[in-house]
């Protein structure tokens, strides 16, 4: 059956798909939304009008919400790398962590973007502010959480590392992590250095100027 993903290149959460798709060599059809292909935005909206990216078609399915997709992927079109252990407590604290990097990297990151582009009733200055708060905070815990560990969740790499691979990308661009967090610095760039998110990050290199804090000359 085949596979087609609606998103955009420079989008935190269709990366995240991405990374799952490349770590497997899972043989899929991308279908960028943006100006030049107002057919995929018809046909993303039509199928799912919630007007949320990415969206997975598998067949006649329609998949959302980026972890429900990696799992549809172990699911239904596993590979080499299995994203989820086998074992179901392992397998919960990858959920976890997963959950972590979504919840407290990635949105927290976002309250800075939102605000600059006025999408939220807070100024850009306070939506930084808020934002920055937020990912010291989270930096803090994973600085502990991931000392000993290669990836997120120990030492096989997983959902959890697919979340956390953009979420901590754009979160350092949004409040740079500091070197009083060595492990977890070291930690985004294995990330970097990984190919799935390499290949990913290259794709979306010529979409830095849209990054509405202004992408940094660095990564
Ligand atoms: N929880 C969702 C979040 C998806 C999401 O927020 N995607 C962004 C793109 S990175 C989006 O759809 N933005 C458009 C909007 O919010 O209007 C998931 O994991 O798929």
């Amino acid at each position: 059956m085949s596979l087609a993903l609606y998103g955009h290149p420079f989008s935190s959460y269709t990366q995240k798909v991405l990374i799952a798709l490349y770590e497997n060599g899972t043989p899929f059809e991308f279908r960028s939304l943006g100006p030049d292909t107002p057919q995929h935005s018809a046909e993303w909206l039509k199928r799912w009008p919630l007007r949320k990216f990415p969206l997975l078609v598998d067949g006649e399915r329609n998949i959302v919400e980026t972890s429900i997709i990696i799992e549809h992927l172990q699911l239904a079109h596993s590979g080499p790398v299995p994203l989820l252990p086998a074992d179901p407590m392992a397998a919960l604290e990858v959920r976890f962590l997963d959950r972590f990097f979504d919840l407290h990297v990635m949105e927290a990151m976002q309250v800075a973007v939102d605000s600059a582009l006025k999408r939220v009733p807070v100024k850009s200055e306070e939506g930084l502010v808020l934002a920055r708060e937020r990912l010291e905070r989270a930096y803090a815990w994973l600085e502990e959480q991931l000392a000993g560990r290669t990836w997120a969740a120990g030492a096989d790499f997983t959902l959890a590392d697919c979340a956390a691979a953009p979420s901590l990308f754009y979160a350092d661009w949004t409040h740079r992590i500091s070197e009083a967090y060595p492990v977890l610095r070291a930690y985004r760039a294995r990330l970097l250095a990984r190919p799935s998110f390499a290949r990913a990050v290259e794709e979306a290199r010529p979409f830095r100027p849209i990054f509405p804090l202004g992408a940094p000359d660095r990564d």
